[in-house]
């Protein structure tokens, strides 16, 4: 009976919601963040909702594979994969951002992927009155941790386009202290994520000495997005060797990182050398990792990231996950594919925090001592607030931004930023 039920329609909306001036290698987040929210609607009035990168080539992606999925059923998730792959290819000249994943037009099939196979699920689970998480095999845990992640951040963005958050400005040692206070308070987080790359070594590493200092407990991890030289990591490593859970992204390339994990017995983590399968099947044999960052988003789904957490495991490497700036739709995704991976090692990464808009009925989701409890009502377990994703689809008309570019933005904080890699 399930089987009369087929997909008739596909909704594409790109929405832009306010995103923080944080800093990172690249330069700094400017004032709208884009994404895009995807519906599939069914022959019996279901909708599916899945929520992605709403830059221009992957709304190009999304409009190229919307016909795709149309006629198959939500259950057709191999037919929907086989389909994609075979018509979405990488966009011819797209300007990509290095330091998101996301961004890469070489996994706009595993990003088109991904984005359907998280509506389909969502109506399968809606069908079968069943919660995503039990379609992925059930929960081995009731609620998914996350971390604190913080950044170096103005108090303002340039142009004022808003009023500033309540977050002030992050540079000092103390003020990254205050911010992973206050981050703790609002949300309950049990580690510490700092996005580094910004400033001088010296002073990110004094800032995580200052976060020892305050937290001693908790574990702390630094990522400076391959923004240091292997000359730098190596030496910077030597002064972290005590501090950090795990050592993310240090240095561009697998080959450096691998001749960097000679050199220290800190576990090195990446959401950067190793993206696709592909490069799973060379970077764990080279032994540069410890620790790997998946991302359904653009590792091509959930069903997939729970592919890669069993080679994690039987390449005994250590699971994480990484974010981007993000709303509930993906959190929610995020939150029932790691309840459902029992070798989920790390608490993962959200820039969650950091949004203050939402698009989901109720409003933002909750967490309960840094961790987000896996829903158990059917599908995803949240459903699209109409009116908001009307009125973040309008902040998107009018912002002007298409396409992610942090280092054009810093320049116009400083005309004289290069963006030069590894700039330390
Ligand atoms: O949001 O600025 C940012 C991050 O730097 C992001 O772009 C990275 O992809 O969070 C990411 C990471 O862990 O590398
Ligand atoms: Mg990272």
């Amino acid at each position: 009976m399930t089987r009369d039920i087929h997909i008739t329609a596909v909704r594409i909306t790109p929405i832009a919601f306010r995103d923080g001036p944080l800093l990172n290698a690249a330069g700094i987040h400017e004032p709208w963040a884009l994404r895009a929210i995807v519906e599939l609607e069914t022959n019996d009035q279901r909708v599916g909702i899945s929520e992605t990168y709403g830059d221009a080539p992957m709304l190009a992606a999304l409009e190229q594979a919307r016909g795709l999925v149309v006629g198959l059923s939500p259950f057709d998730l191999n037919a929907m994969e086989q389909r994609v792959h075979a018509a979405v290819k990488p966009a011819a000249g797209a300007v990509e951002f290095e330091l998101a994943p996301g961004s890469h037009t070489a996994k706009n099939a595993a990003k088109v992927t991904s984005t359907f196979e998280v509506a389909m699920l969502d109506l399968q689970g809606q069908i079968v009155g069943a919660p995503v998480v039990d379609l992925l095999g059930g929960a081995v845990r009731d609620a998914v941790p996350y971390s604190a992640y913080l950044f170096f951040k103005y108090a303002e963005h340039i142009e004022r386009p808003y009023p500033p958050d309540a977050w002030g400005e992050g540079v000092a040692p103390e003020q990254i202290v205050a911010q992973a206070r206050r981050m703790i308070g609002l949300y309950g987080f049990g580690s510490i994520k700092l996005k580094g790359g910004v400033f001088p070594p010296a002073h990110e590493i004094a800032c995580m000495r200052a976060l020892r200092r305050a937290f001693p407990g908790l574990p702390l991890r630094l990522d400076p997005n391959a923004n240091w030289s292997l000359a730098t990591s190596i030496a910077a490593a030597e002064e972290l060797d005590e501090l950090l859970e795990y050592y993310e992204d240090p240095t561009p390339g697998l080959d450096g990182m691998a001749a960097l994990a000679q050199r220290t017995r800190l576990p090195l983590a990446t959401n950067m050398v190793i993206t696709t399968l592909d490069e799973f099947r060379r970077g764990a044999a080279s032994g540069a990792v410890k620790v790997l960052l998946s991302d359904h988003h653009y590792w091509g789904g959930l069903r997939v990231t729970q592919t890669l957490a069993r080679m994690c495991a039987l390449w005994e490497l250590g699971l994480s996950m990484h974010s981007n700036s993000h709303l509930g739709i993906s959190l929610i995704a995020m939150t029932h594919v790691a309840a459902s991976i029992p070798n989920l090692t790390y608490a993962c990464d959200t820039h969650y925090p950091w949004q203050e808009e939402e698009v989901i009925e109720g409003g933002r989701v909750v967490f309960e001592n840094g961790s987000v409890r896996v829903p158990r009502t059917p599908g995803l377990g949240v459903t699209l607030d109409r009116a908001r994703l009307a009125e973040l689809h309008a902040q998107y008309l009018a912002c002007g931004l298409r396409q992610r570019d942090d280092l054009k933005q810093m320049r116009k904080y400083d005309p004289s930023f290069t963006g030069k890699a590894p700039r330390y």
